[in-house]
């Protein structure tokens, strides 16, 4: 066995991001196996055949394959829980990934039009910016902006400006915050591809 659970992750995927950010802010130190999506390895699959990251296998052999479950597993319970936030999670992981991915592919889906989606989305944004704004600004970065952020961040990504522009003050000053934190880097650095020859950690 070994002494980490091993993270299978991918850089560039929100979900990832979030898991890493953290156990990153926990200082859960794990090993990091870096997977190309195309090309998932037996082993993530054999512990986990859904097929997506990231998964965390935990020293007693349990299996963590949903991001938020690998964010409670880190913070342990420590975090300050707050009923209404915790109820935007499923809405932001399903409803607006929904429209995010038909505004920032469109190509990927059939008879889609972006903007509709894009509308969509800022939509559910105003509702969040007017429930999360009651948690106050001067919050330190917390689980919360890892669960919201990482996805909102892709949603900033195909039109930058258009979305500095947005009447959205809450939301805007927590993503800055969380992209210009050290922790941000610390969880966005670059792994080479697992190779089963080596291990890699994440602290
Ligand atoms: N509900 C899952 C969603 C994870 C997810 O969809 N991850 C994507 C990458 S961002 C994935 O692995 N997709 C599988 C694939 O593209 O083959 C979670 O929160 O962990």
């Amino acid at each position: 066995m070994d002494k980490y659970p091993v993270l299978y992750t991918f850089r560039r995927c929100p979900f990832a991001i979030r898991a890493r950010l953290a156990l990153c802010v926990n200082q859960k130190q794990c090993e990091v196996r870096e997977i190309k999506l195309s090309n998932k390895p037996a082993d993530m699959i054999e512990r986990s055949s859904k097929g997506t990251v990231p998964v965390l296998i935990l020293n007693d052999g349990n299996v963590l394959d949903e991001s938020i479950d690998i964010m409670r597993w880190s913070f342990d319970q420590n975090y300050k829980i707050n009923d209404e936030l915790e109820s935007w999670i499923i809405k932001i992981d399903t409803d607006f990934k929904y429209h995010l991915d038909r505004y920032k592919y469109p190509n990927r889906y059939q008879n889609t039009r972006s903007y509709n989606h894009r509308d969509a989305c800022l939509d559910t944004l105003k509702k969040l910016e007017a429930s999360w704004r009651t948690m106050g600004s001067n919050e330190e970065l917390n689980f919360y902006d890892f669960a919201f952020l990482t996805l909102i961040r892709q949603f900033k990504m195909p039109e930058p400006g258009w979305f500095d522009a947005l009447d959205l003050d809450f939301i805007k000053t927590r993503l800055e915050l969380l992209i210009n934190s050290n922790l941000f880097s610390l969880a966005m650095q670059k792994y080479p591809l697992w190779d089963s020859s080596k291990k890699i950690y994440l602290l």
